[in-house]
């Protein structure tokens, strides 16, 4: 493993919090209201209107889209929660090609089209976690993974499906700069059990709010797996290989003793650096206006994963 350096895993609330405080005094919280902590004054680029069919009605309070594409994590594009929406703006996420590969009978590739009309759009409404105890609710639009799978036709030899982001320092600040892209080994990579990937949760997203992905999202195409911590859910895929054998993923390479394979969301196991017990909501208002609520075990998909883990220790298989 190699050596960190105190920055790689600097916890992302307390590089917020020290931001948050540093931009407080600069404003002056009595007079000049509520500082925007962190979030990306939104650009007004118009994007593409999808074609899906609607979520069933849900009684999860959104949050907002301005927050949803102001407010993210995506390192290639630096490690502030501001810094995609600003320097992803001319990311060419068109052409694109995904690639599947390895373990499969029928390796295939998809071109820009072809990732909107291959398999058919549905929108879902899912609750959606980042690492640091964040949550949100994003109307996604996308497919099932289980569809992309099948079409694979993976061989018996498959056992884990393996997600590749885009290496393209040119167009990536991140991979070219290794302190402004968190001190990562790029590109990112994250995987799944095969028997994750076909769990009718698995979506491939290309869009939320009814239009295609921003790119600080992770365009054109990026994985949401809505019961575990958001770094599974890896953006602007390139690549999807099936293996035999588990792959070395970006956060559990870069700290293994915080982020763990399975990254489930647990309220019984916490990160060494903070409770999981509670999560604070990124709903309506100021960041400062934040609402804590408990964590559900699986993110409240308990019903839809638990079976998954049957028997699995989850205090060691966190
Ligand atoms: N390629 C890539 N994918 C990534 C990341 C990243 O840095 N690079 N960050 C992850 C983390 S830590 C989170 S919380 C989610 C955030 O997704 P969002 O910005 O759409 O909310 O993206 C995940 N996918
Ligand atoms: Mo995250």
């Amino acid at each position: 493993m190699k050596n960190l350096t105190p920055y790689d895993v600097t916890p992302e609330t307390i590089f917020n919090q020290r931001r948050q405080i540093i931009k407080a005094m600069g404003l002056g919280l009595a007079t000049a209201g509520l500082p925007k902590m962190g979030f990306a004054a939104q650009e007004t680029k118009t994007l593409a209107a999808l074609d899906f069919k609607a979520a069933p009605a849900s009684d999860l309070a959104l949050t907002p889209e301005s927050k949803i594409i102001g407010y993210n994590n995506f390192y290639e594009f630096g490690t502030d929660k501001a810094s995609p929406a600003k320097f992803a703006q001319d990311f060419k996420t068109d052409p694109w090609q995904l690639e599947i590969a390895g373990e499969v009978e029928n390796p295939f590739v998809l071109n820009h089209t072809q990732l909107f009309n291959t398999f058919p759009l549905e929108e879902r409404i899912y609750r959606f976690r980042c690492v640091e105890a964040w949550s949100m609710v994003v109307p996604w639009v996308g497919f099932e993974l289980a569809r992309l799978v099948e079409m694979a036709k993976p061989t018996s030899k498959a056992k884990f499906v393996v997600f590749h982001t885009l290496h393209d320092p040119e167009q990536m600040p991140g991979q070219k700069n290794k302190f402004f892209g968190g001190g990562i080994d790029y590109p990112y990579v994250e995987a799944l059990t095969l028997e994750e990937a076909l769990n009718p949760l698995s979506l491939l997203s290309v869009g939320l709010y009814g239009k295609i992905l921003p790119p600080q999202n992770g365009a054109p195409i990026r994985l949401v797996v809505p019961w575990k911590y958001g770094f599974k859910s890896i953006k602007s895929i390139v690549k999807i290989t099936f293996s035999e054998t588990r792959p070395q993923t970006t956060w559990e390479s870069l700290a293994p003793d915080e982020y763990g394979f399975y990254a489930n969301v647990n309220p019984n196991v916490d990160h060494p650096r903070w409770s999981q017990a509670s999560e604070r909501v990124i709903g309506g208002g100021g960041l400062l206006a934040v609402k804590r609520q408990p964590t559900l075990m699986f993110n409240g998909y308990e019903k839809e994963v638990g079976h998954l883990y049957k028997g699995l220790d989850l205090k060691v298989n966190f």
